[in-house]
């Protein structure tokens, strides 16, 4: 897994850029459109998690990307992953791969973006215990949101919905407000071996620079064996907040 060596030289950069873009990209759609935003917070606890060897680390999501489509284009489950991006995504937190993959299927540029930076901060990065992330996009009916975003401390570990998304409105078109915590799910991209949670030499802070580690040739599959999964509701909360929304 050494043949992306640029990717740590650009990532800053990258990253920077997909920033003005969301910026420069916020425009609205001539449909009828309701406002929708979404605030991801780290509750998870701030005297840190417990590895088998008794080190203490603490729980942290990347920065990542959301994209509002009609069907899951980030991945498949049961699939590898594609060359899109994800393997970035998961393994070391960076959306830039995710997002122009979508520039390059001509996905509308006012349907997806980034979130990096904590509410609160001066540039991206991740957010521990305390931190928290927000975004607003706009959206019409039959729109669903897919989001993408990486288990800090992990190998290839990230939380997205499953292949329906989160809904954003009724069948009636109504649009939808409340806790979506449990829409998404922990998932392994396939793309790296796992070790433990916390304290891998491979995973991020620990690894020598992006993108190392042992290659798994494997699909994306729900992370079922890591003690983590299921627990959404100890580490994190992710709230959906439609403007004038039930
Ligand atoms: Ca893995």
């Amino acid at each position: 897994m050494k043949h992306r060596r640029l990717v740590i030289g650009l990532t800053l950069l990258a990253v920077a850029l997909t920033a003005q873009f969301v910026l420069a990209t916020a425009t609205r759609a001539s449909k009828p459109t309701t406002k929708f935003t979404v605030r991801i917070e780290n509750i998870s606890s701030a005297d840190g998690q417990t590895a088998s060897d008794g080190t203490k680390w603490p729980f942290a999501l990347s920065p990542g990307m959301y994209v509002l489509n009609e069907k899951n284009v980030l991945f498949t489950e049961g699939k590898p992953a594609k060359s899109n991006g994800l393997e970035a995504q998961a393994e070391d937190g960076n959306p830039a791969g995710l997002i122009s993959s979508l520039e390059t299927m001509h996905h509308a540029g006012a349907l997806h973006g980034v979130f990096n930076t904590p509410a609160g901060a001066m540039g991206p990065g991740p957010i521990g215990p305390g931190g928290a992330y927000e975004f607003s996009f706009d959206a019409t009916p039959k729109t669903k949101l897919y989001m993408a975003l990486m288990f800090g401390q992990s190998n290839d570990l990230f939380y997205a919905p499953d292949a329906n998304g989160i809904a954003l409105f009724d069948a009636k078109g109504n649009a939808l407000s409340g806790d979506v915590t449990n829409k998404l799910l922990l998932w392994d991209a396939g793309t790296e071996v796992n070790e433990e949670v916390g304290i891998g030499p491979n995973q991020a802070p620990r690894q020598k620079m992006a993108n190392t580690g042992h290659a798994e040739n494997g699909v994306v599959h729900r992370a079922k064996d890591v003690r983590f999964y299921g627990k959404n509701g100890e580490l994190f909360r992710i709230t959906l907040t439609a403007e004038n929304g039930m």
